[in-house]
C-alpha cells in the first residue's frame, strides 16, 4: 500500500504454517498482505517453531505475526486472508488438518467481534504461546481487549504456566525491516518497542532485529 489510509485500524494477525516449505509460505503471506492496495504491513515478529497443540499429532508449526494497519471492515479482511490461504493451496475444510498457510485475525484495534465466522480476539488465544509469544514482541504494550492487562503479562503468566514447547526458530528472519513500507509506525507498536519488544519494524536495522 502506498500513502496513508483514511481511517486504517490496527490489526494483528497470526501466521502459522506445518505443511511443506513452512518458511516460503510464511513470506509469500507476508509479501502478498505487503502488495495489497489497502493492507500496510508495519511491524513483523520473529519467526518462532512451535508444538501442534490439539487433540492429534501433527508435524511442528512455524508461526509468526505481523501487524497492519487496514481501512478493510473485519469480514472483508476474512475475505481477503481465506482468499490468501485459498492460493496458497490450503483445503477449505482444511480446519484441524496439516496447512500451508493458516492467517487468523487476532486482534483488530480495540473490538470484540462475535459474528457467526470471525472470533475477535481470536478463540483461545490467552492460552497460546504459538501466539502470545510473536504478538508480544509486536504488540506487549497493548491493552488486551476485556480485560485491564497487556499482551506482554498475558505472555509472561503463560510462560510461567509452561505447555507446549516453542522456541525462536533460528532460520532466517520473517522480512528483517527490509523492503516495509516507509510510512511510520504506529503509536501501539512505537510503545511496543520502546518497552522491549523485539520484532522488526519498518527501517529497522539488522542489529535491532533480534
Ligand atoms: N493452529 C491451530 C491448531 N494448532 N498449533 C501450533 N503450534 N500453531 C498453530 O498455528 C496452530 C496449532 C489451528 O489454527
Ligand atoms: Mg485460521
Ligand atoms: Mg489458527
Amino acid at each position: 500500500m502506498n500513502g496513508q489510509m483514511a481511517g486504517a485500524v490496527p490489526v494483528f494477525l497470526g501466521l502459522g504454517s506445518n505443511q511443506g516449505d513452512r518458511l516460503a509460505h510464511l513470506r509469500d503471506a507476508v509479501a502478498s498482505l505487503m502488495a495489497h492496495p489497502r493492507l500496510s504491513v508495519t511491524a513483523c515478529s520473529r519467526i518462532w517453531e512451535t508444538e501442534h497443540v490439539g487433540p492429534d499429532v501433527q508435524d511442528p508449526y512455524l508461526n509468526a505475526c505481523v501487524a497492519v494497519a487496514t481501512d478493510l471492515p473485519p469480514l472483508e479482511l476474512l475475505d481477503t486472508l481465506k482468499g490468501l490461504e485459498a492460493a496458497a493451496g490450503r483445503q477449505p475444510d482444511g480446519h484441524r488438518r496439516p496447512r500451508p498457510i493458516d492467517l487468523d485475525i487476532l486482534l483488530y484495534g480495540e473490538q470484540v467481534i462475535r459474528e457467526g465466522r470471525l472470533t475477535v480476539p481470536h478463540p483461545q488465544w490467552r492460552e497460546r504461546a504459538f501466539v502470545l509469544e510473536p504478538l508480544a514482541e509486536i504488540a506487549g504494550a497493548r491493552p488486551c481487549p476485556e480485560s485491564n492487562e497487556t499482551i506482554g503479562q498475558v505472555c509472561a503468566k503463560i510462560r510461567r504456566k509452561g505447555g507446549p514447547w516453542v522456541r525462536p526458530y533460528d532460520g532466517e528472519a520473517l522480512c528483517g525491516g527490509q523492503g516495509l513500507n516507509d510510512e511510520g509506525v504506529l503509536p501501539g507498536q512505537d510503545q511496543a518497542r520502546e518497552q522491549g519488544g523485539r520484532g522488526c519494524y519498518p527501517g529497522a536495522t539488522s542489529s535491532s532485529k533480534a
